[in-house]
């Protein structure tokens, strides 16, 4: 038995189903539209004390922490597949991974929430302004490293495209004003590959909200 928690329209939650999907593993999800209700319930709580999403359980393996589930995902079912055997494809696969969740995305989600969530009147377009600007300095970072190969492991698809290709697809669907995003070649070549998969289509392109 296999339970997913968390709505459809977190990053976080996205990373885990993308995995998921990708892997063909069925699941139960809990939640996914965000109509349930507050996380914060002494039920939820129990599986997840910070009340965040996405949590897994997966028979019994409780775990919290999306680039931690997708991780344990592509270990546990996909070695070879979404978890590169070669060393140094595996270590690319972790280096972009992290680098999404504490480079990138401290820039990139004050951007998200400045311009899709916060009403126009209250935002600080300042703010929003400079972490755009951020915001294309790490994108022309992965630009670079992507100039020779297809994505971030090397050849093949892996768990390393799976949190920066949310972020991507954030990065791309923010509106084109203010963002006026610079020509990124090779990052846009490998984030047209990402569009072309079906679980990429199905749970990530999905309207910002
Ligand atoms: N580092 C955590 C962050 C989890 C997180 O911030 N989740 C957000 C949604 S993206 C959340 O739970 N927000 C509270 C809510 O949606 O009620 C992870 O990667 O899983």
């Amino acid at each position: 038995m296999r339970t997913l928690y968390g709505r459809i329209s977190s990053i976080n939650v996205q990373k885990a189903v993308w995995a998921l999907a990708e892997l063909g593993l069925e699941f139960e999800w809990v939640d996914k539209d965000g109509t349930v209700g507050s996380i914060d319930s002494p039920e939820y709580r129990k599986l997840n004390p910070a009340a965040q999403i996405p949590t897994i359980d997966d028979d019994g393996i409780i775990l919290r922490q999306s680039n931690a589930i997708v991780r344990y995902l592509a270990h546990t079912y996909g070695e070879g597949e979404l978890s590169p055997l070669d060393q140094q494809a595996y270590a690319e696969a972790e280096r972009w991974m992290e680098w999404q969740a504490t480079d990138l995305w401290n820039f990139l989600r004050p951007v998200f929430w400045g311009l899709i969530r916060i009403k126009p009147e209250d935002r600080d377009m300042a703010a929003i302004n400079k972490n755009i600007e951020i915001c294309h300095q790490e994108m022309a970072l992965v630009n670079d490293f992507l100039e020779d190969r297809l994505y971030i492991a090397g050849d093949a698809f892996s768990m390393g495209d799976i949190p920066t290709g949310c972020a991507a697809y954030r990065y791309y669907a923010l509106p084109a004003e203010p963002m006026s995003r610079p020509d990124l070649p090779h990052v846009k070549a490998w984030y047209d590959r990402l569009c072309e998969r079906p679980a990429f289509q199905e749970y990530i392109m999905l309207p910002l909200e």
